[in-house]
């Protein structure tokens, strides 16, 4: 068996090492764009963060994609084929890391840090009223982010309510309705661009948006304008729609825009190897790998 690793901007040697220990009759191979499409061609497996362009349609013997991450919306690209399942690393661990950044940034803004910041750089010790985080939180998704993510906010104290496609509703009264809202979407067509100006127009005046999910969920532009204009108090945005966010982008240092480099949390290199190693065990036993997501829905 073959398997091509597509990790980049993750280092693909740990990957090959644990497979080595693991599985040493399997071959894995680091893509770089001088592979030929003959050996391409012999690819039974992928572990991938994303696929350049061109790859998918190129692994002519792919039996199983297995992402590097719990989002697999770089992975469905359209020359992939149909009938290759797709898998995800599901990972308790990340989702309580994602739900502690959410919750930091949820209370920096609550307790008003940004203000206080920006006085101890003056040498200016005075005091506000300090309001209880009493704020309403709309979460964005109630898969398994979402959830670990209004289970933390909810234990310091905050009013949370979910949202979902699926369980519909409607999100301009549930946006309208919140003090602050997260987006724990999985990226589709349906949710691209989902935060747009209208909708960031719905939010409540001085409202704030914490993405842990896609940069595409949100409008950049549209969210910059939100927030020069005053209408939205700020926002946490740990991804960004290009990563890594070029140095001259607009998002940076828009005042109450706070930016972070993908870090709310990963999965361990462990965490991965391992979940994938047991995905190719099941390959090898003529078994369907673990962990699919649903190509339609894309999640
Ligand atoms: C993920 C991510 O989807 O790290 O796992 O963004």
């Amino acid at each position: 068996m073959k398997v091509l690793l597509l990790t980049h901007p993750m280092p693909a040697s740990p990957y090959g090492t644990a497979l080595l220990e693991a599985l040493p009759d399997v071959t894995a191979v680091e893509y770089t764009p001088q592979l030929g499409d003959a050996e391409l061609a012999e690819v039974d497996a992928v572990l991938a963060w994303s696929f350049p362009p061109g790859v998918a349609g190129r692994l002519k013997r792919l039996r199983w994609v297995c992402a590097v991450s719990a989002g697999v919306d770089k992975l469905l690209v359209p020359e992939l084929h149909p009938d290759v399942p797709v898998s995800r690393i599901v990972d308790p661990e990340q989702g309580q890391g994602i739900a502690q950044f959410v919750a930091l940034m949820a209370l920096r803004h609550a307790r008003q840090l940004p203000l206080y910041e920006r006085q101890a750089r003056d040498h200016q010790w005075r005091r506000h009223p300090v309001a209880a985080v009493r704020s309403t939180v709309l979460v964005l998704g109630t898969g398994a982010m979402g959830s670990a993510v209004a289970d933390m906010l909810r234990s310091v104290g905050f009013d949370v309510r979910g949202w979902s496609r699926q369980q519909g509703g409607a999100l301009d009264d549930a946006l309208a309705a919140a003090d602050i809202v997260v987006c724990a979407l999985p990226l589709t067509p349906q949710t691209h661009g989902l935060l747009d100006a209208r909708r960031l127009a719905c939010m409540r005046k001085g409202a704030y948006l914490i993405n842990i999910a896609r940069g595409h969920h949100v409008v950049e532009a549209d969210l910059v304008d939100a927030v020069r204009s005053g209408h939205l108090a700020g926002a946490a945005l740990d991804v960004q729609q290009q990563e890594p966010l070029p140095p001259d982008h607009p998002l940076w240092g828009v005042e109450g825009i706070t930016i972070t480099p993908h870090i709310a949390a990963q999965s361990s290199v462990d965490t991965i190897a391992t979940q994938f190693v047991a995905g190719l065990r099941c390959l090898l036993r003529g078994e369907p790998p673990p962990q699919q997501v649903d190509r339609q829905r894309g999640y």
